[in-house]
């Protein structure tokens, strides 16, 4: 079966997590992902929290899934003259390197559409324009300056970084989102453009909901939803929420029955308004459905800590599957909060190829994320990482050098 963007090729120049979560998604969809990596070394995570000595490390096979690699030393003269070859050849030029690198390599915007016009050069970066724009940027980093941080953990203990990649991964997302567009376009107007994804500005979009918060709070000096209502105190800026729910309806994550021991024998609660009879029915508060200080949402945002603490004596009473099963029979919406483990052995995620099992040759088996995006006309099929410099000799041949030539490429170290 074809695939969405069968045909398209993409030079892909990224490293590490942003950038490469980004071309293993366009790979997924049928990009032809040609990774260059520096001969002997490789992206750095092939290399980095190893598990098993000397094999490409999962870090590295997680994100580079359906890629081809080659090796080009792009600071040689020579090695030059194989990456002017792939971007004459390709559509696509993929980077997340610190700012100015591929400049100091020669391969300036000006340079690259002397080369081919039709180019589009996608960048992640940590900053945009501005005061830190020069600035090395890692996940962390992107998380602390979009307002991620200041806006996670609760209120009385320090901002928390999430383990939702969203500087890095979701960074990527946006890069991939800009390519596609970028790609539409030039079909209209026959160019390359310049796209740009800075990892602030990406985590900044996904927490949209918290400058929405800051504007609120400016204007009324509170915000009912929030812990902090009705008996704590409210700065200048939004404060962190805890576990409440972003949204109009109130949520909290509560104790299951062996929470004890188990560090995930939680559940996450919606106190959502239409159901409210039912969640007083499920827990013996039937009174509540009437009382005039517990009946409407309003009413119940002061007593919204005891309202929890209520439903958790009646959720510590069940497990987090038996409380999802009693609560999902009412309409109530609630999640079990799921390990790792949990994840990794579900049936139904390995079914529809959301959790992959990958062979690889020198690792062997391990489990992936395959594609969260699902093209009914265009299924993803999750093949293994290229092992460093896999397919140097095949793209130089597509790329026309003859073996004696690739051979004194190789001598001269440019490749
Ligand atoms: N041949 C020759 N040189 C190569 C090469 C190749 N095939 N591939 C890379 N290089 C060179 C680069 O040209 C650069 O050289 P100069 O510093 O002399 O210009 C050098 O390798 C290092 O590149 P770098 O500065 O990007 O790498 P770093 O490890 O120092 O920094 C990172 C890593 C991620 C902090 C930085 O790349 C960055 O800020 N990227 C943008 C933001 C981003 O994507 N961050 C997320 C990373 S995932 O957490």
């Amino acid at each position: 079966m074809s695939k969405a963007l069968d045909g398209v090729r993409i030079l892909d120049f990224t490293h590490v997590q942003s950038g490469p979560t980004c071309t293993q998604l366009l790979a997924w969809f049928g990009a032809d992902v040609i990774k260059v990596e520096r001969a002997g070394a490789g992206d750095i995570t092939r290399e980095q929290l190893r598990d098993i000595p000397d094999v490409d490390s999962l870090y590295f096979t997680m994100l580079n899934h359906n890629k081809r690699s080659v090796t080009i030393d792009t600071k040689n003269p020579e090695g030059k003259l194989v990456l002017e070859a792939l971007i004459q050849k390709c559509d696509v030029l993929v980077e997340n390197f610190a700012p100015g690198a591929l400049d100091r390599m020669g391969f300036t915007w000006e340079r690259i559409q002397e080369l081919n016009p039709r180019m589009i050069v996608a960048s992640v970066k940590g900053f945009g324009p501005g005061p830190y724009e020069d600035c090395k940027v890692y996940e962390n980093v992107a998380q602390c300056a979009g307002g991620a941080a200041s806006t996670t953990g609760f209120d009385d203990g320090p901002p928390v970084v999430t383990g939702a990649q969203i500087g890095d991964s979701g960074t990527g997302l946006h890069l991939a989102l800009g390519i596609v567009t970028a790609l539409y376009q030039r079909t209209q107007t026959g160019r390359g453009q310049k796209v740009l994804a800075a990892m602030q500005d990406g985590v900044l979009n996904l927490c949209r909901v918290k400058l929405r918060d800051q504007q609120r709070l400016e204007r009324t000096g509170t915000m009912k939803e929030y812990p902090q209502y009705p008996n704590g105190t409210f700065g200048e800026a939004v404060p962190r929420a805890g576990n409440a729910s972003g949204g109009g309806q109130p949520g909290w994550i509560l104790k299951c029955k062996g929470w004890e021991t188990d560090p995930n024998a939680y559940i996450y609660f919606i106190t959502q308004a239409p159901v409210w009879a039912k969640i007083c029915n499920v827990i013996g508060k039937e009174e509540w459905a009437t009382d005039p200080n517990y009946a409407t949402p309003a009413a119940r945002l002061p007593h919204l800590k005891d309202i929890f603490a209520e439903i958790e004596r009646w959720t510590m009473t069940k497990t987090k599957f038996e409380a999802m099963q009693i609560l999902n029979k009412y309409d109530i919406p609630c999640g079990p909060i799921l390990s790792m483990k949990e994840i990794a052995e579900e049936p139904s995620l390995r079914k529809t190829g959301t959790i992959v099992e990958v062979d690889h040759p020198t690792r062997g088996k391990y489990l992936t994320v395959g594609n969260p995006i699902k093209l009914s006309d265009s299924p993803t099929e999750v093949k293994r990482s290229p092992l460093l410099g896999e397919h140097t000799d095949e793209v130089m041949t597509e790329l026309g050098y003859s073996p004696e030539q690739i051979s004194a490429l190789r001598t001269a170290g440019a490749i």
